[in-house]
């Protein structure tokens, strides 16, 4: 990645977290770990997939589905950076009737499918992928797990279907920070040797550092005719939030004014870095 885009995105992504971070602290609560962790794979997955904040529903983009359904909240910064919503949507987050609820909804512009309930995002993926590929469409189906989710069944099943149907227009990205809801992945329900695992269901795999840009575009870029991707990013929950990286206990939780007002600061001195 050439070093211009990359410092314009690492800005985004100091901003995508502050606002992330924001959002929860005003709207009383939400997945705060599992969003910081997810920040940078998204940030540069839609810098670098087909979409348009100004028509949805544009037949040529590419879909995206945050099967980890429950880190909504990065998700929503990027839609408001990007225009899909507006500011004051953003200020409703969290009140009674809202349409940013704590979990996406296709209600929502740039949304493509209700998750939240875990281990959904893969079956619709693999579905739309199938759909597409029927249809002698080029759009690339991207979904995002969690590691925690990969305990549901149902993923297992969807990824046996994507060898079968050949899928090399679908890429599925595990967010692989260790923790999930109540303690480490290893503990809760083991799933390493996860690159094995996604190796014995025929994914090409590769596993990468999910905060490191260059290593996060290149695999998104992969390609290999009649196969399916599978991308390990290994991360750090609740990073960029000092008090909440690697903690479990950070899962869901609102943070203080004073823990917000220090992640401000913090992203404004990395942004300064990077002048
Ligand atoms: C079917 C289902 N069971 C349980 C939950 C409750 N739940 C919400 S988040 C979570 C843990 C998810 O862990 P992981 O996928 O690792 O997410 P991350 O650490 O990236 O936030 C659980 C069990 C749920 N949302 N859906």
């Amino acid at each position: 990645m050439d070093a211009e885009r990359k410092k314009r995105l690492l800005i985004q992504a100091s901003e995508i977290r502050e606002k992330t971070v924001e959002l929860i602290y005003h709207g009383g609560g939400g997945h705060i770990g599992g969003d910081l962790s997810e920040t940078d794979i998204m940030v540069v997955l839609f810098d670098q997939m087909k979409h348009d904040a100004k028509n949805p529903k544009w037949e040529e983009r590419d879909y995206f589905i945050l099967s980890k359904g429950h880190s909504a909240e990065t998700y929503y910064a990027l839609l408001n950076e990007y225009g899909y919503i507006g500011q004051k949507e953003m200020d409703d987050f969290g009140s009674f009737g809202a349409l940013l609820g704590g979990h996406p909804n296709k209600k929502v512009n740039g949304v493509e499918a209700n998750t939240g309930s875990l281990g959904h995002g893969l079956g619709f993926a693999a579905g739309a992928a199938i759909a597409l590929k029927k249809d002698g469409k080029n759009n690339h189906v991207y979904v995002l797990t969690g590691d925690g989710e990969l305990a549901e069944g149902s993923n297992w099943e969807a990824l046996m279907s994507a060898k079968k149907y050949k899928l090399d227009n679908l890429t599925w990205i595990v967010d692989r920070n260790h923790l999930q809801i109540s303690g480490n992945t290893e503990d809760v329900m083991p799933i390493d040797s996860l690159k094995a695992k996604a190796e014995a269901f025929g994914f090409k795999t590769l596993e990468i550092n999910g905060h490191d840009y260059d290593q996060i575009s290149d695999a998104l870029n992969f390609r290999e005719k009649d196969e399916p991707v599978c991308i390990i990013a290994n991360t750090i929950k609740g990073k960029g939030l000092s008090c909440a990286e690697n903690q479990a206990g950070w899962h869901h939780k609102t943070p203080s004014k004073e823990q917000v007002e220090q992640l401000k600061v913090d992203m404004a001195e990395y942004r300064k870095e990077l002048e």
